[in-house]
């Protein structure tokens, strides 16, 4: 391990010893990994975790009698009960999957086919990734329920009002995000829980922008599920996981069959495993799951609230050195402490994506487009956006590196982008 088990404070300079790929340049320049939210970056910890269980565990999970079997075994069910304490679950309640979106539609198959009928209300905001939209759009369809969008405001804050008004609907579900890809906004999950589940619904939270970011706990949100990609915190790609109240995981019928998922198969039906095995048909990816268990020690190590606050830091100065840009828009809540580590933007003259190649020309990599978030795009009134996202190694230094380089985007492009 590295020096990181030695220090008190925030140590970002030990953290980015960490992460091979941040010594790499890009143009000739210094990579400035900006595009956090789009994916993370992966310490030596979880890369040698990955390696270590191809070279020397590596067998199938759930089956086998022989020694490796029997480790890999042990591998991935520890990695679980790590990734279930992270956010405060047990390790029954939680289900690894390849990530939010196949978590959501889990959910949407397994719960929502049985449990919705015509007329029945969902209720989604506008601000929610496609990945919380477009599930409960064929559901809906399959089942006749009615999708309700709660809109948010101009200062990128669910409506809480509409929200109110949208829970007289009397929904059985209401799905929102934690946290904003596109606004960064984070959303007051625990109350919005509890006036749902008051007015009779059941709440699934899209923690994809949240669990890699700030502390969660589900238990004290309340909420019967909970969605998460590994690979936006620090583990690969390829696993994630959704957190579900134990009752309801009992209750549902699974959503995929085959083998590892049952307990017993006759030639007319089949008996289901116990939980979480009951949703994993066919062999888990073992490897990614067990580099997940990796990937939450080291968060935890370094501190997810330490985190938190550095990414807050690092936001401030962002919104700081923005804000007197007088050819910039900045989309979302103004206050960091009401957002997350991540800034949404637009020149008035330029496009998006003029501004994210100028930037990588100078080794700055960030994300342009609408992020999968087609509804805010709408309500903004834009088709794009620019986005820098920030995760544990970002730097102050890197924040400024990446405001001065917006001005070679006025070089290119002039201030009125060449009106
Ligand atoms: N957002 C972004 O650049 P998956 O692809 O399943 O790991 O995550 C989907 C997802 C769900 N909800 C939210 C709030 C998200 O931000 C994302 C992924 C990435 O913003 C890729 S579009």
């Amino acid at each position: 391990m590295t020096s990181l088990q030695v220090e008190t404070t925030y140590n970002v300079e030990a953290i980015r010893a960490d992460f091979p790929i941040l010594q790499r340049r890009i143009n000739g320049h210094s990579l400035i990994y900006l595009d956090n939210a789009a994916t993370s970056q992966k310490p030596r910890q979880v890369i040698d975790a990955l390696v270590h269980y191809y070279e020397y565990t590596n067998a199938n999970v759930h089956r086998g009698l022989h020694t490796l079997a029997e480790e890999a075994t042990v591998a991935y069910e520890a990695a679980r009960a790590k990734v279930a304490r992270f956010i405060g679950a047990e390790p029954e309640c939680v289900v690894f999957t390849r990530n939010t979106t196949e978590a959501i539609n889990l959910v949407a198959y397994a719960w929502g086919l049985a449990n919705l009928k015509p007329g029945d209300q969902i209720v989604l905001s506008e601000m929610e990734h496609h990945s919380n939209i477009v599930p409960w759009q064929l559901i809906a369809r399959l089942t006749g329920a009615q999708l309700h969008y709660v809109p948010f405001t101009p200062e990128g804050e669910l409506d809480t009002e509409a929200f109110e008004e949208a829970l007289r609907r009397e929904p059985k579900l209401v799905a929102i995000t934690h946290v904003s890809n596109v606004l960064g906004t984070i959303n007051p999950v625990e109350e919005l829980t509890r006036e749902a589940q008051e007015a009779g619904a059941k709440v699934l939270i899209d923690g994809a922008q949240a669990a890699p970011h700030k502390p969660v706990d589900v238990t004290q949100i309340g909420c019967d599920f909970y969605a998460f990609s590994g690979h936006k915190m620090l583990a690969p790609t390829g696993i994630g996981a959704l957190y579900a109240r134990r009752e309801l995981l009992e209750q549902m019928e699974p959503f995929m069959g085959g083998g590892s998922m049952i307990r017993r198969v006759t030639h007319e039906y089949s008996t289901w495993a116990d939980i979480p095995t009951k949703f994993e048909a066919g062999t888990p990816n073992i490897a990614d799951g067990v580099a997940f268990g990796a990937a939450v020690d080291y968060l935890q190590q370094v501190g997810i609230q330490a985190i938190q606050q550095h990414e807050q830091q690092l936001t401030a100065e962002l919104l700081h050195l923005l804000e007197d840009e007088e050819d910039i828009v900045i989309y979302g809540p103004r206050d960091p402490k009401r957002r997350c580590g991540l800034v949404s933007f637009n020149f008035k003259h330029v496009h998006p994506h003029d501004v994210a190649q100028i930037l990588d020309k100078y080794g700055i990599a960030i994300r342009a487009g609408h992020h999968c978030c087609q509804l805010i795009m709408r309500r903004l009134d834009v088709t794009a956006t620019a986005r820098a996202s920030f995760y544990l190694y970002n730097t102050i230094e890197e924040v400024r590196a990446f405001w001065k380089a917006l001005r070679e985007v006025r070089k290119v492009f002039g201030k009125y982008g060449g009106r």
